[in-house]
């Protein structure tokens, strides 16, 4: 058995018991596939990362890839080469692609709970099968030429990159100076330099095809003035595939990083080595680059979340599995008596707490990853049918950063915390904790760092919008509330959520409001930036709250029922368990950020750059 624990119960929890994925399945555009075989998807995918995918996890991060610049190729792992063989040829990367191009459409709750199961095993695989579903980003901006690459990208199975980061445009994109110059016949070249381009080069694929924003020339500045490119590592025919000359876009170097070693981080550059353009071909032929970029990151920030949260919850599983085998110290009731028998750490208050804790970020964050794809999977059935979808969109817009943001910056805390169950033995490298704090420290950073998140959720996705994703989930949170007043077991965790949804529209108030006194005294808006980081995380939290609780009210009724097996008993008694926990511990902690948002000044904005 290898690191990674899949918790499907808790996965086919969600999908069937709480968000209703039964019925979507049955909903037009979907229906191809039925309950119980997306449960035996699930099932399968389990075993594969469990087995296979897991099995390369440390060996890749102990042998990482070795890059050779005379030749501006690296060398992956064999271990890590037969994982992704296992994932490549399992072909579950067809749920990810599109139809058009040869892939099978399913509910995107489905498509996440097989995503979330190879993200928890071994991460840098699913992040190397990018060809195809970005493929599917290409077909659909891309002209007639380009839906043919796309269609080549899936065929030939090439990896593919996003290209936006330089040395002074990261969270700033639109400080990026790589240019673009058009040729006389058409195509582009492009010349710069990028810098941690995820995957930009691997020797597991024949081709990368590198998704790129450059500025033409003469283009306006920031953002609005990047363009789109597709840029192949190598130039390839459109109808056949055919590979043909080396293409201008080379790896000039590999970092060597804290975690995520299998993971080759690139730089590259384009039209300097060997005086070869880097040919590359303007998407859709319309200057529309950081819109048509921004699909891609949507799909990529959900998929960083995904990720923090599946290897959280693999990491409190082991966690769980060290406390029950565990023996130190008497119960603290015999404290006292120093030849009283010794017990399992789980029996220790505190590391229950730690466990409880642990239990509530990584199925509450689950159930965030589940029920944002609820509403991926309303926009989908929407369309087809024709009926308005502009709300289940800016609902998946406000979520993102939620899932992205606050799912990465709990799970990296929470997974310190697992670790420190372990005691000194979580610090070494024969358990997995380590690692995966290594690994999941990035969550946090790429796809826009939790600051970036933190002012996407607030202007963009609050102001912006006009509050109206969030009123929506604010009065499904109080429908909910209402649905369950009946429910004396519940009593308690509805009031402590009902004060949480309070005080977060106390925390979001009070950002208006500055933000509104920005019109007077422009520095106000200091205040905010203040707050978006405590914004979201609150944001996080509350629908930790909200989720676990809507899960205890299900596994309440279930409980209710007779002939429940003794697993299942245990399992539905540990939801009510864990929603409870969560609003008598940490709900309460939103009424005290409410009041230090509502206090805020601008004296840590006074402080001298000396005085830090
Ligand atoms: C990176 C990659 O870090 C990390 C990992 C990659 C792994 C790839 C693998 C993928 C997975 C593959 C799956 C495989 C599956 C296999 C299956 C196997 C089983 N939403 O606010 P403004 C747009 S990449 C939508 O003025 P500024 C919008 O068009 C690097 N659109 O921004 C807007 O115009 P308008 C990641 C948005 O001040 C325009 O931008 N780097 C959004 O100019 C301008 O907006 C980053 O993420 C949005 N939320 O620029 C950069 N926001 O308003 C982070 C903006 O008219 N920095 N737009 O609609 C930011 O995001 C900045 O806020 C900024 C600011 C650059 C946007
Ligand atoms: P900076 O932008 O310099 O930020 C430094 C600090 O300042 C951060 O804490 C940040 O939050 C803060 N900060 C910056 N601006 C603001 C602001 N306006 N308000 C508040 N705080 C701010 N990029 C790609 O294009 N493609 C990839 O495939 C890719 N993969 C990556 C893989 C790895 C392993 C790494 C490390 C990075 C990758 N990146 C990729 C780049 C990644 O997206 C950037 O590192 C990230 O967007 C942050 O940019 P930066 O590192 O330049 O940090």
């Amino acid at each position: 058995m290898g690191h990674f624990k899949s918790n499907v119960r808790d996965i086919e929890f969600n999908l069937f018991e709480v968000f209703g994925t039964a019925k979507t399945l049955d909903t037009a555009p979907f229906g191809d596939v039925d309950e119980e075989t997306a449960r035996g998807m699930i099932a399968e995918v389990a075993k594969l990362a469990e087995g296979p995918l897991a099995a390369s996890f440390a060996d890749a991060d102990r042998n990482p890839p070795v890059f050779d610049p005379d030749t501006y190729s690296v060398k992956l792992p064999e271990s890590f080469k037969k994982s992704f063989k296992a994932l490549f040829d399992s072909e579950w990367w067809r749920l990810e692609t599109l139809p058009e191009l040869g892939g099978q459409l399913v509910p995107r709750t489905v498509v996440w709970a097989i995503a979330e199961q190879v993200l928890g095993s071994n991460p840098a695989l699913h992040m190397y099968m990018a060809g195809a579903p970005f493929a599917g980003i290409l077909y659909n901006n891309g002209n007639e030429t380009q839906k043919k690459m796309a269609q080549q990208m899936v065929d030939k199975g090439w990896g593919s990159t996003m290209v936006l980061t330089e040395p002074d445009a990261g969270s700033d994109v639109g400080a990026g100076r790589t240019i673009a110059k058009e040729q006389p016949d058409g195509t582009w070249h492009i010349e710069g330099v990028k810098r941690f381009i995820t995957s930009g080069v691997n020797d597991m694929v024949d081709n990368v095809v590198h998704l790129v924003l450059a500025r033409p020339e003469g283009a306006g500045a920031g953002t609005k003035g990047l363009s789109l490119f597709v840029v192949p590592q190598t130039l390839f025919d459109p109808e056949t595939g055919e590979l043909g000359e080396r293409n201008g876009a080379f790896v000039t170097n590999v970092e060597h990083k804290m975690g995520l070693k299998a993971s080759t981080t690139c730089e590259l550059r384009f039209g300097e080595i060997d005086d070869i353009p880097a040919k590359g071909w303007l998407v859709g032929d319309v200057h529309n680059g950081i819109a048509q970029m921004f699909q891609v990151i949507e799909h990529a920030r959900m998929m960083v979340g995904t990720k923090a949260i599946a290897t959280l919850s693999t990491g409190y599983l082991n966690a769980l599995d060290y406390a029950k085998s565990r023996v130190q110290s008497a119960d603290l009731t015999k404290a006292a008596d120093k030849s009283a028998p010794r017990v399992t750490i789980i029996n220790h208050p505190d590391v229950r707490r730690s466990l409880m804790l642990n239990k509530a970020y990584a199925e509450g964050l689950r159930s965030l990853v589940y029920y944002t794809a609820s509403a991926q999977d309303r926009i989908i059935v929407g369309k087809a049918a024709g009926t308005d979808v502009e709300l289940d969109e800016a609902i998946n817009d406000l979520l993102l950063p939620i899932v992205k943001g606050a799912g990465s910056e709990r799970s990296y805390d929470q997974l310190a915390q697992a670790l420190q169950t372990f005691g000194g033995s979580g610090y070494l490298q024969d358990y997995p904790l380590e690692q995966y704090i290594r690994d999941a420290k990035i969550d946090t950073l790429y796809e826009g760092t939790t600051a970036i998140q933190g002012q996407d959720f607030f202007f963009r996705k609050i102001v912006k919008n006009k509050g109206a994703a969030l009123g929506a989930i604010s009065n499904e949170v109080t429908a909910f509330l209402e649905s369950i007043a009946d429910e004396g077991r519940l009593k308690e965790e509805a009031a402590l959520l009902t004060q949480a949804l309070d005080d977060l529209g106390g925390i979001v108030g009070a950002m208006f409001n500055q933000l509104m006194s920005g019109q007077e005294d422009v520095a106000n808006v200091y205040k905010v930036g203040q707050n978006t980081t405590r914004l979201l995380l609150s944001a996080g939290d509350l629908m930790v709250g909200y989720l676990l609780l809507r899960q205890a009210a299900v596994a309440l009724t279930k409980l209710d029922q007779n002939g429940l097996s003794a697993a299942e008993r245990a399992f539905y008694a540990g939801k009510p368990a864990v929603a409870r926990f969560f609003a008598t511990t940490v709900l309460p902690e939103l009424s005290a950020r409410r009041a230090t948002a509502e206090a805020m000044d601008n004296a840590l904005m006074d402080v001298a750059e000396e005085s830090f």
